[in-house]
């Protein structure tokens, strides 16, 4: 079937109609998952990473460079992303928070996904979307979300001599007492290794199968309005890609980060103890991990970020491929940021700008702005009443994000005044704002009390890298508070005005 280009010139879209295609208004959506992704490709302006896909994604749709995730952990952020709703409304606000499923809370919440399987379309999901990423543990997912049951991969990582080995160890280890035999530590979730570079074709590992099964998809579903969703499971720990895009990263060529002390002034509650690595085998238990482990991780995590380009370039191929990328909106985000040493940290979970702002294109091919950046302040929670509008799906009223369609075609326009985040540490919820300038930072007895443990603020115009906290700096009282005031009067105060912007632009 032939494709007709989207576009919102009334002619064009009459004859989309005419010539049989799903309603032109409705456009497909794929959507693009990948976990623990930083925005480090060249279309961000680095240069660190191996992009080419997502870079040519970029050239044709547009790179939010301040896009800003919820929470900075995997559970809370996509239950955020994926409802629409703000830490505080999902009540999710850490991957131990009391509800380990959003829907113990908000039993008959829409989803993202589900709105649209609403609403005419097939909603299908392959990988991690909500925190499940495995058969075996896929308690996390969310059926009601999807026209067919979630695909979820096997939960085997380990491909390498060393790999297989400690893993069997660790397995044996853990399941001494149960009788379960070794052999079975491949249909188990075991963690080993915290990187490898087994020399495999990309689809023994987990993304090449995703990928695969995204690709088949895309066959089966091109004649009906879809949903796809692809849930990338790198560069999450542990780092494991095939050799060859190891290899595309020479030790001496890669940099490890430079900033790797605490924030002068930091916090209590600032560092922490690096729980997600620890798991790993090869990480020390306490302590700094050696300079050797630096690098190799950081060229792993590097490997594995070009690993999912491959997988996300062979699902956009196909796209193209069965002439449905005129008619389709493609979204790809990362679900929050990771801390490769910088700031003291190794992963997530944190306030800091490296932990909350995360990966976020989208490419509308009715857009105006192709091939444009903006660094208009937008939040992930945004992503629901977007794709919504874009794709002609009605807006549940419960929504707490703001459409940022209109960034599409005017990538400058006055936006949103703050992105707000939240993570909880030492029993104390930081509450963060990133505005222009500043991020400012709140750490509150609870989640509701006033009683404030510390408070942190990094200018990005001197300090990018978030290396001085100046909160407590005299001079800066004024300024703590007015991002006090502004923090707290919340997200409802920090929205674009729609209808005067509007005005202004005509
Ligand atoms: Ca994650």
């Amino acid at each position: 079937m032939k494709t007709v280009r989207l576009t919102r010139l009334p002619g064009l879209f009459l004859l989309a109609i005419s010539c049989g295609l799903h309603a032109a208004d409705k456009p497909n959506i794929l959507f693009i998952a990948a976990d623990d992704l930083r925005p480090q490709f060249n279309c961000y302006g680095h240069s660190e990473m191996i992009t080419p896909n997502i870079d040519a994604l970029a050239a044709r749709g547009m790179v939010f460079e301040r896009a800003y995730c919820q929470a900075a952990v995997c559970r809370a952020s996509r239950a955020s992303l994926l409802t629409g709703l703000r830490p505080d409304s999902t009540e999710i606000w850490s991957n131990g928070s009391r509800h380990k499923h959003f829907r113990d809370h908000l039993a008959d919440v829409v989803t993202l996904p589900e709105q649209f399987k609403n609403n005419g379309y097939r909603s299908q999901a392959y990988g991690k979307l909500y925190h499940g990423a495995f058969k075996v543990r896929n308690g996390w997912n969310d059926p009601k979300s999807w026209s067919d049951p979630a695909w979820l991969n096997e939960p085997r990582y380990y491909y390498t001599e060393e790999g297989v080995r400690v893993a069997r160890e660790v397995f044996a280890r853990k399941t001494k007492a149960k009788g379960a035999k070794i052999d079975d530590w491949v249909n188990h979730f075991v963690l080993g290794l915290s990187h490898e570079a087994p020399d495999v074709d990309d689809d023994v590992l987990q993304d090449g199968q995703i990928a695969l099964q995204g690709i088949a998809a895309l066959r089966k579903l091109k004649d009906e309005p879809f949903f796809l969703a692809l849930g990338f499971l790198k560069p999450h720990l542990p780092f494991i890609a095939p050799k060859k895009y190891w290899d595309m990263y020479p030790p001496g060529k890669v940099k490890v980060a430079t900033n790797r002390e605490a924030p002068k002034g930091a916090t209590q509650f600032s560092p922490t103890s690096w729980g997600h690595p620890r798991n790993y085998t090869d990480f020390p238990n306490k302590g700094e991990p050696s300079e050797e482990l630096v690098l190799e991780l950081t060229r792993g995590y590097a490997a594995c970020v070009t690993y999912v380009d491959a997988q996300v370039g062979r699902v956009l191929d196909e796209l193209e491929r069965l002439g449905l990328s005129d008619n389709t909106i493609v979204i790809l985000w990362g679900d929050h940021g990771w801390h490769l040493g910088e700031n003291h940290i190794w992963g997530k979970a944190t306030n800091f700008e490296l932990s909350t702002r995360a990966p976020l294109i989208v490419s509308d091919p009715r857009m105006k702005a192709a091939g444009k950046k903006t660094s208009a302040l937008v939040e992930f929670v945004d992503i629901y009443p977007t794709l919504c509008e874009l794709a002609g799906v009605p807006l549940p009223d419960f929504l707490e994000g703001t459409s940022f369609a209109p960034l599409l075609d005017e990538p400058e326009r006055p936006w949103k005044s703050a992105a707000f985040s939240q993570y909880p540490s030492k029993s104390h919820m930081g509450r963060s704002i990133r505005t222009d300038r500043y991020r400012f930072t709140r750490w509150t007895r609870s989640n509701k009390s006033e009683k404030i443990g510390g408070m942190e603020l990094y200018d990005h115009h001197n300090d990018p890298q978030e290396n001085v906290n100046i909160a407590n700096r005299p001079e800066n009282a004024e300024l703590v508070k007015q991002l006090t005031e502004q923090l707290a009067a919340g997200w409802h105060a920090a929205l674009p005005t729609l209808k005067q912007n509007q005005k202004d632009s005509k």
